[in-house]
């Protein structure tokens, strides 16, 4: 009798993979989720987009890509084997030794096995029939799972100038998110670069050493501090081993999970004298102090903001030669801190150099159109070889827009943010059940390494508690989320940043609808947060509800 069995095609539905898990994203995010998963005796998938790990620090390989936060409290802490086979080189890592750094962790633990590379997650759907998620790459491929991990970053959608023109530049014009992997060489070439973020601002020093000319097209400024980096020798990386155990408590007990804490004093009650000491001293260490461990108020009190303001202004007068540059180059339209404070290598000594020029494109010359040759403004075509669109992020929720995902009942999650993003601890998202979300919005941020591995372990933990009592679906409660969802706006009401216009308020002036600000993080005390999450988790997750 013929195996007519053997005659069967298999159904398209057969063809589909199965998990437990799918991760979306292969950084820092994905590879701790996958890695805890791992744990728990989970099967799992990453799709990740990119050819290999690393997230954002895959991407943005731009000159001058670097840590601004202390590379020794930068890395993830869940191994300690791990912390002491690393030695960081420099004290903020640059991009290189970072990816480096993240391979070498994927190859420790062997995570590449349970990943596929070049696999861009287009959408991805909850089915209340079988409990299940759908996940869809470009290509058409799908796999199926019982959870979604989305570890897709807060800062990976890059969005290009909306400039008439733009695709019409005869020259190479990059993104720095979307740098070549080869290493661009800007010797005698006429440069422009649009945009004065964090990314430029690492970036715009180093092109300057090399180009020929060099022309930033500034929109608005931001305010910058020097980021004083530094090699670390044998003797200070075993130094800093021996005291992982003690930095790592001291972040976990900051706002922000930093080594930076803030002040307890007031500015205002500080005399003058004592309060500029304090200022020269912070200005003059290493890393975020200036900005974290600054007097308390002033992210908060309009004349503490405006006092630390004017003492950054006098230091960018003081190193920027010409006075209308440096006039040019201090913001006037929100003080110091209330956007992301981009830490500097010599950003304002770089407008120093004859090779380059600084474009007002608000007050002087607003950008017309980019043409074939380069880019006009209202006064003259500039005429390059090369442009850059330091242009930035659509941030925290731009990622997720990138994908098609629908919940419970079809629900689709652009319609269910539109006004705002609705979470339970930026964990999990009303009306998508089984969906974990590493760095959602409304979540605590601050140290993001930390953030994330803070964030794994309580999702991985709630995964633990199904399997123990028998649960297969998880989603949260509309009272809980109603009041997160108050708490995080009322954190954000104090701050003076939450009326600022940036990447963390989700204003991207190049996207569609999102030219006014929203609140996309959990700005109150990281402490307060992380004593929220453990409560919920000690409590046995009754914030959720199970089944
Ligand atoms: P940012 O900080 O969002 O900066 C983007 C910059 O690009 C900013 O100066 C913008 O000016 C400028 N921009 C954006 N679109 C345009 C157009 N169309 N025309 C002119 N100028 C434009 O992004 P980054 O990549 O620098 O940094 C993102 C984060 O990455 C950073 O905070 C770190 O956490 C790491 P604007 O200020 O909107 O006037």
């Amino acid at each position: 009798m013929p195996d007519t069995h053997a005659l069967v095609e298999p159904s398209a539905a057969d063809q589909v993979a199965t998990y437990d898990a799918i991760v979306v994203g292969a950084g820092i995010s994905g590879m701790f989720m996958l890695y805890r998963l791992r744990e728990l005796g989970m099967t799992a998938r990453v799709f990740e987009a990119g050819t290999n790990v690393g997230g954002t620090w895959y991407w943005n390989r731009y000159p001058g890509a670097r840590f601004d936060s202390e590379s020794w409290t930068y890395g993830y802490s869940f191994s300690k084997e791990l912390m002491q086979e690393w030695d960081w080189k420099e004290h903020f890592s640059p991009q290189p030794d970072t990816l480096e750094y993240l391979n070498h962790v994927a190859d420790k633990f062997d995570l590449r096995r349970d990943m596929q590379f070049r696999s861009t997650v287009t959408a991805a759907h909850w089915d209340d029939a079988t409990g299940q998620w759908t996940v869809t790459l470009e290509g058409g491929q799908q796999a199926r799972s019982t959870f979604l991990c989305t570890a897709i970053g807060i800062l990976s959608a890059h969005t290009l100038p909306a400039i008439p023109g733009r695709d019409s530049f005869q020259g190479p014009a990059y993104h720095p998110a979307r740098w070549p992997h080869a290493p661009v060489d800007f010797t005698g070439k006429r440069v422009g670069i649009i945009g004065t973020g964090a990314t430029a601002i690492q970036a715009i020093p180093e092109i300057a050493k090399q180009a020929k000319q060099l022309t930033v097209f500034q929109r608005r400024p931001n305010w910058a501090a020097p980021l004083h980096n530094a090699k670390i020798d044998k003797a200070e990386m075993e130094a800093i081993k021996a005291r992982y155990d003690e930095i790592y408590a001291h972040c976990a007990s900051t706002a922000m999970w930093f080594i930076h804490q803030a002040d307890p004093r007031k500015t205002l009650e500080v005399p003058p004298a004592e309060r500029e000491a304090f200022w020269e001293k912070l200005y003059g260490e290493p890393g975020f102090g200036i900005w974290l461990g600054n007097f308390r108020d002033i992210g908060v009190n309009e004349k503490a903001n405006a006092a630390i303001s004017d003492f950054i202004a006098r230091k960018i007068r003081q190193r920027v030669h010409d006075p209308k540059v440096a006039e040019k180059l201090i913001p006037k339209d929100h003080g110091f801190g209330s956007r992301r404070v981009p830490m500097e290598s010599g950003y304002f000594e770089a407008f120093n150099r004859d090779n380059v020029t600084l474009i007002d494109t608000l007050a002087d010359e607003p950008i017309e159109c980019i043409t074939p040759k380069g880019i006009r403004t209202t006064k003259q075509e500039h005429e390059f070889d090369v442009l850059i669109y330091a242009t930035g992020f659509d941030g925290v929720t731009g990622a997720f827009d990138r994908i098609d995902i629908r919940g419970a009942n079809g629900l689709r999650m652009k319609d269910a943010w539109a006004d705002s993003p609705r979470t339970y601890l930026g964990m999990l998202a009303e009306g998508f059940p089984n969906m974990m979300m590493v760095l959602g919005p409304h979540t605590a941020r601050g140290n993001i390494p930390q953030a994330i591995e803070h964030t794994v372990q309580f999702q991985t933990g709630i995964l633990r508690f199904m399997r123990e009592n028998g649960y297969t679906h998880v989603e949260t409660r509309p009272e809980e989320v109603e009041d997160w969802t108050r708490t995080v706006i009322e954190a954000a009401e104090k701050l003076l940043s939450s009326k600022v216009p940036s990447w963390q308020t989700g204003v991207n002036r190049n996207v569609e609808g999102r030219n006014v600000p929203r609140v996309l993080g959990y700005n109150g005390n990281g402490v307060h947060f992380r004593r929220k999450t453990d409560d919920v988790a000690k409590g046995g997750y009754k914030e959720f509800v199970f089944r």
